[in-house]
């Protein structure tokens, strides 16, 4: 994988395991989707029971199948070509500004992201530096402005759907040894002007919003 996730799904969820049908085991291993995706997408403190949700086991589980897969979570790729990259796509950019919210040590954080708009969807790119080596970071994007409590909810294509992609746009990457991080992620569909600024915090401390930025449509 190209982005490092700790996430023991595919062994939960795997339905070649040799293990027996009875509702025991296959209780335990929701369990274990649950607790193990909910660690990975409480971001930004949003509703964690929606966490719970059966929709967010089986996306971890498709995870588990490779990005690629109908209802994968894909949650960037650093080799893909970047939002302003992308041929005919209206793009926005944006520039991120700390936030007060932000974990100790995170003061030089500094970069930008990009949204573009086209005949594959949406893409979005963040690059970013000034970030802990080797440290794993999310992204995602926001239904409110950065000035608006800090980004306020993830955006939804889906109002009152899940909160796993594809139906919120996340982005994982891991900074390297300079501190510099960056990552591009696809959505299928377009997200119009709704999703109108990105938040990045710790992968670990999803409630520590450490920068936003505005996109500037
Ligand atoms: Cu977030």
């Amino acid at each position: 994988m190209h982005h490092a996730i700790s996430v023991p799904a595919h062994a939960a969820g795997d339905p070649r395991s040799p293990r027996p049908l009875g509702r025991g085991p296959r209780l335990v291993a929701f369990g274990v989707l649950v607790a193990a995706t909910s660690v990975l997408l409480s971001g930004c403190g949003g509703d964690s029971a929606d966490h719970a949700s059966a929709q967010t086991a089986s996306s971890a589980s498709s995870s588990a199948k490779g990005r690629d897969g109908m209802a994968g979570m894909d949650m960037g790729d650093p080799s893909a070509t970047p939002a302003d990259k992308i041929p005919g796509a209206t793009v926005v950019k944006g520039a991120f500004t700390l936030l007060d919210t932000r974990p100790p040590g995170m003061d030089d954080v500094a970069g930008s992201a990009w949204l573009a708009q086209g005949s594959k969807g949406t893409t979005v790119t963040v690059s970013l530096t000034g970030l802990k080596p080797g440290a794993s970071y999310m992204a995602h994007l926001h239904a409110q402005h950065c000035s608006a409590k800090n980004g306020g909810e993830h955006f939804r294509f889906e109002k009152g759907g899940a909160t796993t992609p594809p139906n919120e746009v996340h982005l994982m990457f891991t900074a390297d040894k300079s501190g510099m991080g960056m990552t591009t992620v696809n959505n299928s569909r377009k997200t119009g002007r709704d999703a109108v600024a990105i938040v990045v915090h710790p992968s670990e401390a999803q409630d520590n919003r450490i920068a936003c930025a505005d996109f500037d449509f």
